[in-house]
């Protein structure tokens, strides 16, 4: 009779026995102290600040229940269409201050904590990272979830509950990088709620035979239990609360009995110990492909839990397969999830006994497939006879979805046999690979690039002959972008308060709406203003110089022009470049008198970023970075003149200090490699300026800040090729094409920064290949750096001006607009409101 019947025993008592959301301060004292006295068995004399963090967490966990059972009720009740974004990464850093705020509650746990004795800050400092990412590809997916709860979107995430994320970094005392292992679940983690009933299985290896019809009947192998663990994900100000579920893999039969009994304990518990081994550990490359079979089954086995969990909901709505695009739409965040094509394949076709004309029809319209660089080395191509023997049936799938669409490409242009060639699924060869890049780009309805650039180039470059085949308008650009909230009103309180002081609008309102941000530019003429926003900034690099003090015992000199680059050190980002920079600045200030020196603007140089545990030349990199850093620091010369720091163990965390404290942030890649770039975005929205090349999401920050408001440098795109064939064909020496940087190499040669033998391979890649073209740009980027020097001191005001315009008009870079973007045009999902 439509009446909503309460399912068991009295609903009275059920309803007063259910949680609110307290908001009182003694309802969130009496909540922290029961998890003290209860779920943590302590005591108030001898509890520590980690104590005192679980517990606080513990209870913010109950108030993020509340709200994630009514919000997953609503989407139950309703079955709007919802959107999933599969993510082999999820970089979500702290979650406590974050959940505070956007909960609305941070006042009145501060409160709260202050009168149990302690500190928020202090507790909040007390919360690990989850480090389950690389760097912006996973920090992004993050950032789409904060936006997609926070604008009411029906999005779910599923990625995987790796047991050790992102290694940690060390230096040793020769400089060079350790890597130790991230075991974050050692200490318990509130914000995830197992569960243990949600479990799929999912198998490897086997055989696949063939039964007609396009279908195929898998048996054998291994199989290995996935298991749900849900975190849920608060939007800002809303009562939605969205959910990323991570699975973990268990083995499927506890331990096989048969050799336990024979007395065969290894055999018993080998199967168990490679079922685990699935998600224990990330892979820590960054925008590289490693074909480990490992890296393939984690893959698998999270496309194959998260589909037949979709699958599974979407029965509950008893509609024809047929509507299953109507119900869900799934974001595949770069190819690492490319394998759930042939896999929903696989479901409908072997599974539900959906022909398979149809089942494809249905699959074309439910995957849209987000790229995320061009570089050729991290293009993911898996060996046929490693698909074949991990995922049999799959590569079957794949041969046959190749056939088909290599027919239509015949029928569109016959006797091409070159074009078949380049555009099959497969590249010939010994072994064959199997490219999922062109897979993702078949098996979707819509593929996009990062920023407008990226996008030009995946049209005109890697994927041109699908662009040729499909039409320009499956290919699209979602420049990629940020959440405010942690990146403006977490990381820099002071700023946040302000802005909302001087543009006397709620921060619930701007920002959720960033573009109001525009209301700022008049204040960059108020002189009062410019002096409180300067000063905010100043206290922000003090945070950071007392951080450095602490943790590295380097003093730096928060009157200096701060200048940072943090982020993976990789060839393509140059971190080369700016190293090199600053060793021609040492060189160029050693030459000066010490009258001249006092003439010189102070300049503190901060680094940051890992390299992959395989990449030699990386490494190598950091080791002379902190080598460099050494013998300048140890300068008297260089005292409150120049200061170089290379910061262990960059984090979500940590870039949360530095990011509000830079002056100057760097974003140098050769022009067309940088797809987007993230940290652009959160610099510029904190009142950094930007010294970069034409590349990426660069290029719209300029486009919204003005280009008076950014320093740019270097050759441009186009210059690119002609650039690296000349290198090739035709070299010139450094000595001829830039003196200064031969300068800077013969240094590093003689040995200025330690025994020069072991930096000789860097020196060597610059010298005769320069593949990523730090020679042509070098003299071009010093004197972008003189530009800098000369607007930072020369007119202090006047750059404090450019800082107050270039936030004021960052509003198109917040997440919350791409996601509708997502939402609007690809998904096609709606904002849900949860009622409470
Ligand atoms: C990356 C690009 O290199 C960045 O330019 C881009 O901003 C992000 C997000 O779109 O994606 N692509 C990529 O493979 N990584 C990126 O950061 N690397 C990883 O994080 C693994």
């Amino acid at each position: 009779d439509g009446k909503e019947i309460w399912p068991r025993g009295d609903e009275k008592t059920w309803k007063a026995g259910m949680r609110g959301i307290p908001n009182t301060v003694s309802d969130i004292t009496n909540a922290i102290v029961y998890h003290v006295q209860s779920t943590l068995a302590r005591q108030a004399y001898n509890l520590d600040n980690l104590g005192a963090y679980q517990a606080v967490a513990l209870s913010v966990r109950d108030d993020l229940i509340v709200k994630w059972n009514e919000t997953q009720m609503q989407y139950t009740r309703k079955q709007p269409k919802r959107a999933y974004y599969l993510s082999l990464e999820f970089l979500m850093g702290r979650t406590l201050d974050n959940a505070l705020l956007n909960l609305g509650l941070k006042q009145q746990y501060k409160a709260a904590t202050h009168k149990l004795g302690f500190n928020l800050e202090d507790l909040i400092d007390a919360e690990r990272d989850a480090a389950l990412g690389n760097g912006g590809l996973g920090r992004l997916a993050a950032c789409y979830l904060d936006s997609g709860a926070t604008m009411e979107l029906p999005l779910w995430g599923y990625g995987l509950r790796y047991h050790y994320g992102l290694f940690a970094q060390h230096i040793a005392p020769d400089g060079s990088q350790l890597e130790a292992p991230d075991p974050w679940l050692d200490t318990d983690n509130p914000w995830e709620i197992p569960r243990q009933d949600v479990t799929y299985d999912v198998r490897f290896y086997g055989h696949a035979e063939r039964i007609g019809n396009g279908k195929a009947v898998w048996t054998g192998g291994q199989e290995v239990l996935a298991v749900a663990y849900d975190v849920p994900i608060p939007g800002y100000s809303t009562n939605t609360v969205n959910n990323l579920r991570l699975w973990d893999a268990k083995p499927k039969r506890g331990f096989d009995l048969n050799s336990f009994n024979a007395g065969d304990y290894d055999r018993a518990i080998q199967e168990n110990s490679s079922a685990e081994t699935l998600t224990r550990v990330l892979y820590p490359n960054d925008n590289h492909m490693l074909g480990k079979e490992l890296r393939l089954k984690q893959q698998a086995f999270w496309c194959a839990a998260s589909l037949s969990d979709i699958i599974r909901r979407f029965k509950q709505v008893e509609k024809p397969w047929s509507e299953f695009p109507e119900y869900v739409s799934i974001q595949l965040n770069d190819t690492h999830p490319t394998i759930a094509i042939p896999e929903l394949m696989r479901m409908l076709v072997d599974e539900e006994d959906v022909p398979w004309g149809d089942a494809w029809a249905i699959t074309t319209k439910t995957f849209f497939y987000t790229n995320h660089t061009v570089l050729p080395e991290a293009l993911e191509k898996w060996p046929v006879p490693l698909m074949e023997h991990v995922l049999p049936r799959h590569l079957q799938i794949i041969y046959d979805i190749n056939m088909a669409f290599l027919q239509a490409v015949e029928r569109k242009w016959p006797n091409d046999r070159e074009r078949l060639a380049r555009m099959s699924l497969i590249q010939e060869g010994e072994p064959k690979y199997v490219r999922m890049a062109f897979l993702a780009t078949i098996g979707s309805a819509k593929v996009n690039g990062v920023a407008e650039l990226h996008s030009h180039l995946v049209r005109e470059t890697i994927l041109r002959d699908f662009v040729d085949f499909f039409g320009k308008s499956k290919f699209a650009n979602v420049t990629n972008g940020v959440t405010p909230r942690r990146w403006l009103d977490q990381c820099n309180p002071g700023l946040s308060n302000l802005i909302t002081d001087a543009i006397q609008k709620p921060k619930a309102v701007w920002l959720k709406d960033l573009t109001l941000l525009k209301a700022l530019e008049p204040f960059a003429e108020d002189s009062v203003f410019l002096k409180k926003w300067a000063l905010i900034k100043h206290n922000n690099k003090k945070h950071l110089a007392d951080y450095i003090k602490t943790h590295l015992g380097i003093t730096v000199n928060p009157q200096s022009l701060f200048d940072i680059q943090i982020k993976r050190i990789h060839e393509y980002k140059r971190q080369s470049l700016n190293l090199l920079g600053v060793i021609h600045r040492y060189l160029t200030l050693k030459a000066m008198t010490s009258t001249e020196r006092k003439k010189v603007n102070p300049r503190v140089v901060i680094f940051g970023g890992k390299a992959a545990p395989g990449y030699f030349m990386a490494k190598l990199l950091i080791r002379l970075i902190v080598n460099t850093a050494r013998t300048i620091n140890a300068d008297a010369d260089m005292k409150d003149i120049l200061t170089v720091v290379f910061v262990p163990d960059y984090s979500v965390s940590l870039a949360e200090i530095l990011i509000p404290a830079s002056d100057i942030s760097q974003h140098i890649s050769t022009a067309g490699t940088e797809a987007s770039g993230t940290s652009n975005m959160k610099f510029c929205l904190n009142g950094g300026l930007l010294l970069g090349t034409v590349d990426g999401a660069n290029i719209e920050i300029a486009e919204e800040v003005d280009s008076n408001n950014v320093f740019f440098f270097g050759h441009l795109t186009d210059a690119v090729e002609d650039l690296r064939h000349q290198h090739k064909y035709h070299p010139i020496p450094v000595e001829e094409r830039s003196p200064a940087l031969a300068a800077v190499l013969k240094e590093i040669e003689e040995g200025r920064f330690g025994d020069p033998t072991i930096y000789q391979p860097f020196v060597d890649t610059i010298r005769l290949s320069d593949y990523y073209l730090v020679t042509d740009d070098f003299d071009s980027y010093v004197e972008a750096n003189k530009m800098v020097d000369d607007a930072y001191v020369k007119d202090p005001e006047e750059w404090t001006k450019k800082t107050i315009l270039t936030v004021s008009r960052m509003g198109k870079f917040s997440s919350d607009r791409a996601i509708m973007t997502y939402a609007e045009e690809f998904w096609n999902i709606e904002q849900f409101a949860i009622k409470f």
